[in-house]
């Protein structure tokens, strides 16, 4: 399992989470509960323009920056509870050099790779090559301004720097000439029928995520050059060819291969024999899974895949499960794309500063963009914290735990003859895990959350109708069964919730006394012994409110 290596070169924003990193937790934690053995893979993407511009504006070097922002990056994941088996950095170990001039020469020996005199951006007046974002202008393909020299965002396709339209140096604001160099270039049109056999054969895939990428293979696929003139990234791995001087690959190259090159640091960090990647990336019972957001999937689906045919040892992706665009909307304004630049998020170390991790876990999934474009609205976040997580599943856990401590000793009730309701209740929950998990099989977060919820609020009804309040004097073993279904209702529901509510969940857990074999999905519905002594109750999702100026641009 992957999710995207976000460029180390600022902070995380809820559009990032809500993006790739949150389903990807999401999935892993599932899988786990499911007893599948994972290896859970990120770090950052340190190379390329992305880092460089940010270390020039700050004016410190490039490794500066990367490992700052990825020591932060870090932090954050870790405070909304994702849990990445490792989170390395592209600049951080000799690996993943290794691994990607191993990628380079391997696609070179193939036949893969033609070295070409070309024609790049070059800025007069900083004397330097203009790659990638060093340079914008207007979309050759959709017209759009503002378009980088590596991708359009507004259509998401490749950029041609030399096609685009009024190319502006971002350096010094000056008109680029062009200027001959040699680089390698990639033949990724010697893939077009196999990756059109490839994706084709995957109907069950997102269908942004087809049509997109079969779309742009019906356009017929350009040479892409994956090489730079630059001092930082990868070296070209060609020390007898002087054109290879100082010359290093294309961020987008070697980042993917970061995906292999973590997978060995971790292998080796648990005291494995070097090559322990090979049992994940090149045995066909292992599945790789990469999430990503949606202006990834040309990479991720098209040439990420090709480079893969290239090397020629190793497994295609088994999904590539993108999720479009989150937007964000502010009180009384339109909504917007997130921008960094602009102002226009919510940062993780701001939102992780004032409120809990789950609240926000929830309401990106609740309106995680797996089909179209979604928008966040923090206030929307506050109240389906307190209509939903508060109201519904915190409230349902509370009332029952309470009340077995007040008025049952603190223990979990026998069960006596169920009545009809009870046994509606305990069917209702029985098949809430298979539920759960075929909607979760089919990467529908969104949906396969709204089930745990909907079991919530059926069992708050159920609650609500049975009157254990009442019960207790009028049939006190009528009483007992109610809370003893409820107390079973709140183990499947802790296990379900827990990929997406794991802090909640655990909570849930120590209140049950619950031994972690007792929590995992397929112990889900197996009913609580009788008379176990439950912990103390406790809180699980506080009433917020949003602070001051909380939801509006640079608060
Ligand atoms: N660094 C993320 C981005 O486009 C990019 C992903 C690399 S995944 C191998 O912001
Ligand atoms: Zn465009």
């Amino acid at each position: 399992m992957t999710a995207a290596l976000p460029y180390s070169n600022g902070l995380l924003h809820v559009g990032h989470i809500g993006g790739c990193y949150l389903p990807a937790d999401i999935f892993v934690r599932y899988l786990r509960s499911r007893g599948d053995e994972v290896a859970f893979i990120c770090g950052s993407d340190d190379h390329g323009v992305p880092v460089l511009l940010v270390a020039r504006k700050e004016g410190k070097p490039p490794k500066e920056v990367a490992d700052f922002y990825r020591a932060l990056q870090q932090r954050h994941y870790e405070g909304l509870g994702i849990r990445f088996d490792i989170y390395s950095g592209t600049n951080t170990t000799e690996i993943h050099t290794e691994f990607s001039q191993h990628f380079f020469l391997r696609c070179l020996e193939n036949g893969y790779l033609d070295k070409l005199t070309s024609q790049q951006l070059y800025d007069p007046e900083s004397g330097m090559f203009l790659p990638d974002r060093y340079v914008e202008g207007v979309c050759h393909h959709c017209g759009s301004g503002g378009a980088r020299g590596d991708q359009c965002d507004a259509c998401g396709k490749l950029i041609e720097p030399t096609e685009l339209i009024h190319p502006r140096s971002v350096i010094t604001g000056a008109t680029p000439e062009v200027r001959e160099t040699v680089h390698w270039f990639f033949r990724l049109p010697d893939f077009e029928d196999r990756l059109r056999r490839w994706i084709q054969e995957h109907d069950e895939w997102r269908p942004m995520v087809r049509n997109f990428s079969l779309g742009l293979l019906g356009q017929g696929l350009p040479v892409r050059s994956i090489t730079r003139d630059l001092d930082w990234g990868i070296p070209v791995p060609l020390p007898g060819d002087p054109d290879a001087k100082d010359k290093v690959m294309y961020v987008w190259f070697d980042a993917p291969i970061g995906y292999v090159s973590f997978t060995e640091q971790w292998c080796r960090r648990k005291g494995e024999e070097p090559g322990g990647y090979a049992r994940w990336w090149k045995d066909p019972d292992c599945k790789i899974v990469h999430f990503i957001g949606e202006d990834n999937v040309i990479f991720h689906v098209l040439i990420w895949p090709a480079m893969l045919m290239a090397e020629g040892t190793f497994q295609l992706p088994h999904n590539v499960p993108a999720n479009c665009y989150l937007n964000i909307q502010f009180p009384g304004e339109e909504e917007t794309k997130m921008s960094t630049s602009r102002g226009t998020a919510v940062w993780i170390g701001d939102y992780l500063r004032d409120y809990p991790p789950d609240p926000l876990r929830y309401y990106l999934t609740a309106i995680a963009p797996e089909r179209q474009r979604t928008a966040f609205k923090f206030e929307d976040l506050i109240r389906r914290n307190n209509e939903e997580l508060v109201a519904a599943l915190g409230n349902f856990v509370h009332r029952n735990v309470t009340f077995a401590h007040r008025y049952l000793g603190g223990e979990v009730p026998p069960r006596g003859e169920p009545t009809e309701q009870d046994r509606a209740q305990l069917a209702m929950v029985a098949g809430l895990p298979d539920r759960a998990s075929a909607l979760l099989e089919e990467y529908r977060f969104r949906d396969a959350l709204q089930e745990v919820m909907a079991a919530a609020r059926e069992s708050n009804r159920y609650f609500d109708y049975r009157q254990p309040w009442a019960l207790r004097k009028e049939d006190p073993s009528a009483c007992g069964t109610v809370i003893n279904v409820c107390l079973n209702t709140i183990k499947t529901l802790a296990v379900v919730m827990e990929p997406f509510l794991p802090f909640a969940a655990a909570k849930t857990a120590s209140m049950l006394s619950a031994e972690p074999q007792e929590m995992v999905w397929s112990a889900g519905a197996d009913p609580l012994p009788e008379g176990r002594t439950l912990g103390e109750p406790v809180i699980l999702f506080e009433k917020l409110e949003a602070r001051a100026g909380e939801g509006s641009p640079d608060s």
